[in-house]
């Protein structure tokens, strides 16, 4: 167990190595930080050490991972009949469970549920507590405005890139105890109590038109593709699809 830091950021390098290119950043946890914020049938049964970290997903990840992953596998017409991302996102965890052989890992994506249908994990409260982001429900408004009968969803912030970014799931080192893990405080970047509200306001009301993304000033935004992308329903992505490797295909093409 003394050794537990050394273990930890031997596996966050590696992590890192991996992810980090393709623009995901990853961020460790103790199992028992984030059960102590979620309700009973949300918890893992695993010690309270256990080394966890949150997949974040920032808007790199559309050219850097996805792009070229439909370049490889993708053609326009089996693209239609699955879903793109979620491929690439198990593709990526699958990576990664094979980059760690003699350690047992789970990897939790964001999308999956449990045999009851409620999500396996829920990414913001991990976000929150592995300091990746900060998540803004309304019980940290003071005064809060919202009607009390009201359901108000919560929203994590970036500090470097708003709401343009997402959680896209957990990894857990089953194995691994680390209870030395020097804990991170999200940061902060939306302190005052009005545009908590607008925050709140914004995702509950108009997340189409994305302003929440907004609600500080980002280092980067999704580009025109991704935005076309993700704002298109799956069923009609054929064209952009199309477009997409048409684009980056016969970029590749020319390269060489
Ligand atoms: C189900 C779901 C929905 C449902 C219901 C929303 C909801 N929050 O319940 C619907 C379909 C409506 C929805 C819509 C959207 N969603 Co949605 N959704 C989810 C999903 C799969 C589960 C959320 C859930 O069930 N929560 C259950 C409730 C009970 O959780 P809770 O309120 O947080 O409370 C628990 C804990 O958090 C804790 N708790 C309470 N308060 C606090 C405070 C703190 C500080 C902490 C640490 C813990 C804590 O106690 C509670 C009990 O366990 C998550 C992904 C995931 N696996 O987590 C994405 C997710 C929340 N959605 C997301 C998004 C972006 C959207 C949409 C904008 C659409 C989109 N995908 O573009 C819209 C916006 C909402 C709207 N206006 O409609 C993002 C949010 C990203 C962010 N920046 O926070 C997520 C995280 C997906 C992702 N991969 O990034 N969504």
């Amino acid at each position: 167990m003394s050794d537990c830091r050394g273990a930890q950021h031997e596996i966050s390098i590696r992590l890192g190595n991996i992810l980090c290119p393709q623009g995901f950043e990853v961020y460790p946890f103790q199992v028992g930080w984030y059960n102590e914020q979620v309700e009973e049938p949300f918890r893992f049964n695993l010690p309270y050490a256990t080394l966890c970290y949150t997949v974040v997903s920032t808007p790199d990840m559309f050219e850097e991972c996805l792009v070229p992953f439909l370049c490889k596998t993708g053609t326009s017409g089996s693209a239609a009949t699955m879903d793109l991302l979620d491929k690439c996102m198990q593709h990526c965890f699958t990576n990664i469970k094979e980059a760690f052989p003699s350690e047992e890992v789970e990897t939790i994506h964001d999308y999956e549920l449990a045999a009851t249908r409620r999500p396996k994990v829920l990414v913001q409260p991990a976000g929150h507590v592995s300091g990746a982001t900060y998540y803004y429900t309304r019980a940290c408004l003071n005064p809060d405005p919202f009607p009390s009968n009201n359901k108000i969803f919560g929203v994590c912030i970036h500090p470097r890139y708003g709401g343009w970014f997402a959680l896209r799931g957990i990894i857990i080192f089953q194995s691994v105890q680390c209870p030395d893990l020097p804990r991170t405080e999200p940061i902060d970047c939306v302190p005052d109590n009005d545009r908590r509200v607008e925050l709140l306001d914004l995702f509950n009301n108009h997340w189409r038109d994305a302003r929440y993304r907004d609600i500080v000033k980002v280092d980067k935004k999704y580009s025109e593709d991704q935005q076309k992308y993700f704002g298109t329903l799956p069923k009609d992505r054929v064209p952009i699809i199309q477009n997409l490797l048409e684009k980056y295909l016969g970029i590749d093409a020319f390269a060489n």
